[in-house]
């Protein structure tokens, strides 16, 4: 058996965060935002409702969004499944994390960030500038920021100690971590997973601008599709009416949130203070804006 995680230890307080106990399942794994717990060979996978911005997690959680993220999730993988298997095993959950858990296939992590950009942004944009390349991807001069690439292109990162970032790499770096065939592998796969998806967002008026896929292999080393996927989370979603190249167009869900954090709370980001409690009206309107991503993407009431 492989091991579960291969991480380093958090730091600090300001990635340390305790999964609440589930009678029965021993919590394995806390990320910012999700929690990981095991029981035998089984996996639950739990989407929180807590909110992280500027890198660290907020003490105040935003109601919904866990399950919200989940079904968004969920949704996702069913339109995929004609192109890659995913994690997913069952939905029966204990009841105090219905709706936003996932019983999932225990997988053999592979240890590569499967980015896909489509458009110019984030650490994109920032090595564009500085190199004219992404992760080692040549890309035409004078692009300008948050413009549409000539096509979408496939740049891996390495997953950085919890609370670190992660950290860009090539291909010839993915074919060093996982072997050619599984590196080309996990390309295609990412470039057409993104491909249908880009395409039905952009039906719902969304631009896909880049996502993060994870990746691991069942017991008979088949490729499957884990974590959770094309959430605001793990996304770069931009309402295409807000859309504009030169500019960073404001973030789908998190832009209420990071506005008050730099404008009216007083709380200065890179001091190692903890971040205040958001307030309420903040909360509603970031908690509306997941609520919209969900049913602007899938035509569904979300209940
Ligand atoms: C796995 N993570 C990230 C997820 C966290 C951290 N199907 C799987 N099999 C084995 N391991 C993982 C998965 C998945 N998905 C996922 N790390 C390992 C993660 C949830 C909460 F804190």
């Amino acid at each position: 058996m492989p091991p579960l995680l291969t991480r380093s230890p958090a730091p600090d307080y300001r990635v340390t965060v305790s999964a609440p106990p589930i009678p029965g399942w021993t919590p394995v794994y806390s990320g910012k935002v999700r929690d990981l717990y095991a029981d035998d060979g089984r996996l639950l996978f739990v989407a929180s409702d807590r909110i992280s911005a500027f890198d660290v997690i907020l003490p105040t959680p935003i109601p919904d969004k866990g399950r919200i993220l989940t079904q968004m999730s969920l949704w996702w993988f069913d339109r995929l499944a004609d192109i890659v298997p995913n994690h997913i095993v069952s939905l029966d959950v204990p009841e105090e994390v219905a709706g936003r858990a996932v019983i999932c296939q225990r997988l053999d992590m592979l240890p590569v960030e499967c980015v896909v950009r489509g458009y110019l942004a984030g650490s994109g944009w920032t090595d564009y500038q500085r190199n004219g390349s992404v992760c080692g991807v040549e890309l035409p001069a004078g692009l300008q920021q948050s413009q549409q690439l000539p096509e979408p292109i496939f740049t891996p990162a390495t997953k950085a100690a919890l609370g670190d970032h992660d950290e860009n790499i090539d291909f010839a770096s993915v074919v060093g971590l996982v072997g050619q065939e599984r590196a080309e592998e996990l390309r295609t796969l990412s470039l057409r997973i993104f491909a249908k998806a880009s395409e039905l967002a952009a039906g719902r008026g969304l631009l896909l601008a880049d996502t993060k896929f994870e990746f691991g292999l069942d017991a008979e080393g088949r490729i499957v599709l884990a974590d959770e996927v094309l959430t605001p989370d793990s996304s770069r979603f931009w309402d295409a009416t807000a859309w504009q190249v030169g500019s960073a167009p404001p973030s789908y869900d998190k832009q209420f949130v990071r506005d008050w954090l730099r404008l009216e709370s007083g709380w200065d980001p890179a001091s190692d203070l903890p971040p205040p409690p958001l307030p309420d009206s903040v909360v509603k309107a970031t908690r509306a804006k997941y609520v919209q991503a969900f049913e602007t993407l899938t035509d569904k009431e979300f209940v």
